[in-house]
């Protein structure tokens, strides 16, 4: 159901000011956005389309169904339960398979990089010999090449693992996680597998019974989460460096008049990394300047857009819900996209003017779009006749519009290893500061507001989240185009801390952190997982991600990558809260989802319509944990003098942690 806010019917309402800046001007008044679709469809969502009960698995259908209507069962006698269990188990699959493909081709990225093919390297060796040690690679005499080829190959066998072991990744969890995994048997054993094995299972006559078809679906979105994503992320960190913290802007203002504007879009951060190393070659520049252009300007767009972020601090223009206003500034050369959250309207609005909009991938291509392969082995080759056919389009630029002002620093690059540097220092690199801020009751909890924009709640959703959640005292992680949007926010940066609560702002203050942290793309949520990980192992917030004061949102979620993030999440034992889910049209299932998931899994899906409802659900269920590990009550703060910080056998207090730490 819709949600009407501040008045609006079909919830519209633009709120960044970028944005309206560009849909007022000239140029764009011929330029049809997804804004416009939306108000002139008329007509509200299919009943049983957005309620899960419209199942189209056979062609004895499609049968509607109405939940407790005897002759409204499927034509098989399928129940309101089953359909939409297997609709929302293939949603998990299919946002599951999503990320494994683009896994794949990671790992099939960083082998040719372990074979010295192609132009990328092994920047981070330190995290190469941590995955060569989980996956049994000897690195002892081994040069650092041969080492990664190893690592390489055995990840990509974790894709077609055909045995009935857990993946490999599985055993970072904590070790009660794996342990509910194995009883319950939703242990993922092949990336591959599982997806296939959920596309049987919900395929017409066989898994019936919407308990079993959800054990199915999580061990699915575990494959995807503690298998591809984490691969993918891991891999994606050696051969092109982890990120670290660093300065860049975001938002529609990082266009340039005079240079050559080429925005990337899409997911692979291959084709991206290549790009941006051809977009420095002498000859790319030079004939940029040969078209009359002072520069070549590369922008991101989406998740490429927070992978180059992360890495280069090279400057995104726009999340999800902006791409097409990207293109009505009219100063844009190419877009060039591959894979995953591409609108088939970018090509349209690309007619309006001179750009074009550039299909990469064979997997993807687009009506009036120019298809480049990239290839993978001929990377800087490719990349640079991508961005000759770009620049080749700078003379034809006429009248445009870039709203110059609509810039918006950002710090980002905030990898599970920054958090830890951060928060524990260099020498003793670890989460107790944060585990400690946690129990004294600085930091009240951590929540993750992460995935895509919508229509559905208007495009200020994920700031009203977060702005509660700092208020509160709750640390924010970010990832995806909900992290861009907290950035054109302006709440991606240190002095944002002084929107927080005054325990979150004194800990963001005394570390030098924003009190929202960028975390990368929508492949990247694997580094909650790894964080939450390294908050359990630290101890004194207990023994399992399920008793840790942290919850997760995807308020804008779009993609069914977005479910799958949410199923692992929960699957992992941390709750979850979305605006809606296409399961109401089932009693028993949805309660099983908002419910029912506690008993076995230790977390379950919630719901809210309204934004500040959302940051009030996270905060009280960050509440309840917090009470039940006893670290509710307020406590006294004990300023140390000397004497005390000799009781404790050093005069060395880390940064955030001046009070009494965990003692009860
Ligand atoms: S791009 S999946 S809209 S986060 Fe990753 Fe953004 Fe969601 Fe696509």
């Amino acid at each position: 159901m819709a949600v009407k806010r501040n008045g609006c019917e079909s919830c519209t309402d633009i709120t960044c000011s970028s944005t309206k800046e560009v849909l007022a001007q000239g140029n764009a008044k011929n330029v049809k956005t997804a804004f416009d679709r939306v108000k002139s469809r008329g007509m509200s969502a299919c009943l049983f389309g957005s309620t899960g009960t419209c199942c189209r698995h056979c062609n004895m259908g499609p049968c509607q169904i109405i939940d407790g209507v005897e002759e409204m069962i499927g034509i098989c006698g399928a129940t309101a339960d089953t359909v939409a269990a297997r609709g929302f188990a293939r949603t998990v699959a299919a946002g599951s398979a999503a990320h494994t493909d683009h896994a794949r081709e990671m790992v099939k990225g960083f082998i040719e990089t372990a074979k010295g093919n192609g132009p990328n390297q092994i920047k981070d060796v330190e995290k190469l010999l941590s995955l060569a040690q989980l996956f049994n690679v000897v690195t002892e005499g081994r040069e650092v090449n041969e080492i990664a080829l190893e690592v390489g190959e055995k990840a990509l066998a974790e894709f077609g693992k055909q045995d009935d072991q857990p993946l490999t990744m599985t055993k970072r969890a904590p070790e009660k996680r794996q342990a509910i995994w194995k009883k319950l048997g939703i242990a993922p054993r092949g990336v591959d597998r599982e997806v296939v094995e959920m596309m049987h299972r919900t395929h017409m006559g066989v898994d019936q019974d919407y308990q079993n078809i959800m054990l199915q679906a999580s061990r699915t979105a575990l494959s995807d989460g503690w298998g591809a994503s984490m691969l993918s992320t891991e891999l994606t960190d050696i051969m092109f460096g982890t990120p670290v913290p660093r300065r860049a802007i975001v938002d529609l203002g990082v266009l340039k008049m005079d240079q050559v504007n080429i925005t990337v879009h899409g997911h692979e951060p291959l084709l991206a990394e290549a790009l941006c190393i051809a977009a420095q070659e002498p000859d790319m520049l030079e004939l940029a300047k040969k078209q009359g252009a002072k520069g070549i300007n590369l922008a991101g767009v989406c998740c490429t857009g927070n992978e180059i972020l992360m890495r280069r601090g090279i400057p995104v223009a726009g999340g999800f819900i902006q791409q097409e206003m990207v293109l009505a500034t009219g100063a844009v050369e190419a877009m060039v996209v591959d894979v995953q959250c591409i609108m088939q309207s970018v090509a349209e609005v690309a007619k309006n003017f001179h750009t074009d909009i550039i299909t990469t991938n064979y997997r993807a291509k687009m009506p009036g779009a120019v298809h480049l392969q990239f290839e993978d082995h001929d990377a800087i080759n490719s990349a640079k006749a991508i961005l000759t056919h770009a620049i080749k389009n700078f003379k034809k630029r006429g009248q445009c519009f870039i709203p110059l002002n609509s810039k918006v620093d950002v710090v980002v690059g905030f990898s599970h290893e920054t958090i830890n540097y951060m928060l524990g220092g260099r020498f003793r690199g670890s989460y107790r500061p944060l585990n400690d801020n946690i129990i004294n009751g600085r930091i009240r909890g951590v929540g993750a507001i992460v995935g895509c924009d919508n229509f559905k709640l208007g495009d200020d959703a994920h700031e009203i989240i977060a702005r509660e959640l700092i208020k509160n005292d709750v640390l924010v992680l970010a990832t995806g185009c909900a992290a861009t949007a907290l950035g054109r926010a302006g709440l991606l940066c240190p002095e944002a801390a002084k929107l927080a609560g005054p325990g979150l702002a004194e800990v963001c203050e005394t570390v030098g952190i924003p009190p929202v942290l960028h975390m990368g793309s929508c492949v990247d949520n694997s580094r909650i997982l790894i964080a939450a990980t390294a908050m359990v192992r630290e101890g004194g917030l207990g023994d399992d991600i399920s008793d840790l004061p942290a919850v997760g949102t995807a308020p804008l979620w779009m993609s069914e990558k977005a479910v799958a993030i949410g199923q692992y999440f929960v699957a992992s034992g941390a709750q979850v809260v979305f605006q809606s889910l296409p399961t109401s049209g089932a009693k028993a299932f949805h309660k099983y989802l908002l419910e029912g998931l506690m008993k076995p899994l230790g977390a379950h899906w919630n719901i809210a319509e309204d934004p500040m409802e959302i940051a009030r659900i996270m905060i009280a269920r960050i509440d309840a944990k917090r009470a039940a590990l006893g670290i509710d009550k307020q406590r006294e703060r004990v300023l140390f003098d000397m004497a005390m910080r000799r009781d404790l056998g050093t005069t060395s207090i880390g940064a955030g942690c001046h009070g009494p730490g965990p003692k009860a």
